[in-house]
């Protein structure tokens, strides 16, 4: 036998000398919680799944909706489960679909009464009309010529008893039905008292077992049933009757309450839901499956300089730190970043490093900020100088789109080339700019594929010609990442390190004759030099 083999273990049950107990769930988490208790099967009730659905027991859930609930338990699960078939919906044919469904589903069995569809609920109305014998030994037959599954058991449920016919008549269904191949009876009965199946129990003479469904004889001490030849009891609807009384307990409490403080208390916890669908090993299996495709890519900012043409502003704060807009102007570069899932942001800080206070920020210090420029500031972040990531100037703020569309470049090293630079009417004529001649000049046509390579960083002299400006914005690859680490070190022993700025580390990779892209834009963006681009960063955000 597999291992899984549902259908097995439930033929085991019904066959087994000692008794059985089969107990109620109507869908996947009452299904879990009877798995849980300790049942060794479920029964799942036309009942109560019905009940859980808002409707009738009347075949009001069509059997393809109870199908469904069937999926969510037998996947919940690994107790084996008979599942109440009703009158199996029709005639032979609907059982064979049926059956034929319920093993695809990996259910263990099948329960089918001799009454006629649309069913009734037994316990409801007197004398309900009983199928013809023959007839439903068809229905038998057809469900056991039909299962795919050799173990699947069809379980017979005689109503003869609950519809006001004499012992005989039960006595000689039953015998039918195991002539016609049930795996098992199960002789129903209303009244209060196990007294009609008990002598059912004597009397028949079958080789099959027998199951009781003692809903209304509850009363009955179970010890009564044991040493008869009664193999199996089924615990009909407890679950869905508990759910009723419970949910309604808890919302009439908060309904009149208005508060949470005295249920939370009598209901389990969150956490206890989470383990009950099994929230771990899907935590598990995402650790052994989930490739997470997003690399992550780290920021590096260069930010030590006091920004002295800031005068009093920077006094006792860098120039990240100035005020725009009720938050430092770092802030608004980290949350730029963060908007675009740069989560993790390394900060070369300088001059009163200390001042520099964002949440979630890396600081690296560059203490020798005074004398040094942004080459050196970015030795300082050489263990963190991995990539893919960005690096960027730590006094510009810039669209968000810009930085969107430079992460989606696929160069080694690509520089942020605004196209702009020579409008005047935003910026200040004399700023210092980092002018680029590129391979291929910026067009203004919607889809530029061409990819544009730096050829030159010129001297900063607005009168040249240019293609663009360097804003202090670059993406670099993992390739691209260790590219600039080797340069940084060969610029260490140079006696320019101290005051070599980017577009230095820049032009050298250049004339090693390294591929550096030019990503182009159209303004949308600022960098703070003094109290005029403050003026202007104040309003851009
Ligand atoms: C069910 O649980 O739906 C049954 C058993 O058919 S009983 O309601 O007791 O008839
Ligand atoms: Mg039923």
């Amino acid at each position: 036998m597999a291992n899984n083999d549902k259908a097995m273990k439930l033929k085991r049950l019904l066959e087994s000398p000692k008794l059985t107990f089969i107990m109620e769930a109507h869908n996947g988490l009452s299904a879990k919680i009877v798995e849980e208790a300790g049942f060794p099967g479920i029964w799942a009730s036309g009942l109560s799944m019905s009940t859980a659905l808002g409707v009738r027991d009347n075949n009001e859930a069509s059997w393809t909706q109870v199908l469904e609930q069937l999926e969510f338990m037998a996947d919940a699960t690994s107790i084996p489960i008979l599942v109440d078939g009703d009158t199996g919906y029709g005639n032979f044919n609907n059982v064979r679909r049926l059956v034929a469904k319920l093993c695809q589903r990996d259910i263990a069995g099948v329960c089918i009464e001799d009454k006629l569809f649309p069913k009734t609920n037994s316990f409801i109305g007197e004398n309900q009309p009983l199928a013809e014998v023959n007839e439903f030994c068809g229905r038998i037959k057809a469900g056991k010529d039909t299962q795919s599954n050799p173990n699947f058991c069809l379980v017979a449920r005689i109503e003869a008893l609950i519809s006001g016919w004499p012992m005989e008549e039960a006595l000689t269904r039953a015998s039918a039905y195991e002539e016609a191949g049930a795996d098992a009876i199960l002789i129903h009965s209303k009244k209060t008292t196990a007294d009609e199946v008990l002598e059912f129990s004597k009397t028949w003479s079958g080789k099959i077992p027998l199951i009781i469904v003692p809903t209304m004889y509850y009363k009955t001490p179970t010890e009564k049933y044991r040493n008869t030849s009664i193999s199996s009891i089924i615990w009909a609807n407890q679950n869905m009757r508990a759910a009723i009384s419970s949910m309604r307990k808890i919302s009439r409490k908060i309904f009149h309450e208005e508060t949470l403080t005295e249920v939370e208390e009598e209901i389990v916890a969150v956490k206890e839901v989470f383990s009950l669908v099994g929230q771990n090993e899907l935590a598990d299996a995402e650790k052994k499956y989930f490739q997470n495709n997003n690399i992550e890519i780290s920021g590096i900012v260069l930010a030590a300089s006091q920004g002295i043409k800031l005068g009093h502003l920077t006094k006792e704060i860098p120039k990240c730190m100035v005020d725009v807009r009720g938050k430092p102007l770092l802030q608004h570069l980290v949350n730029t970043l963060s908007g675009c899932g740069i989560q993790s942001v390394n900060v070369v800080c300088g001059f009163k490093s200390e001042t520099v206070n964002i949440k979630n920020i890396k600081k690296i210090e560059n203490s020798r900020y005074r004398e040094t420029g942004e080459v050196a500031s970015l030795y300082t972040a050489l263990d963190n100088l991995i990539g893919p990531c960005i690096l960027t100037y730590g006094d510009i703020l810039f669209r968000p789109y810009i930085l969107e569309t430079l992460l989606k470049t696929e160069g080694d090293i690509v520089c942020a080339i605004d196209t702009m630079w020579k409008d005047t009417k935003y910026r200040d004529a004399n700023r210092k700019v980092d002018l680029v001649e590129c391979s291929v000049p910026f067009t203004a046509t919607y889809l530029q594929d061409d990819t544009a390579q730096i050829k030159a960083f010129k001297d900063n002299d607005v009168n040249k010609n240019a293609d663009g400006e360097f804003i202090g914005l670059i993406k670099l690859s993992e390739n691209g990442a260790e590219k600039i680490k080797n340069i940084l070190d060969e610029i260490k022993s140079e006696d320019i390190y101290d005051k070599a700025d980017m577009p230095y580390l820049l032009q050298k990779l250049i004339c090693k004759g390294e591929s550096i892209e030019a990503h182009y834009f159209t303004g949308h963006w600022l960098d703070l030099d003094d109290a005029f681009d403050l003026a202007r960063m104040r309003n851009m955000v």
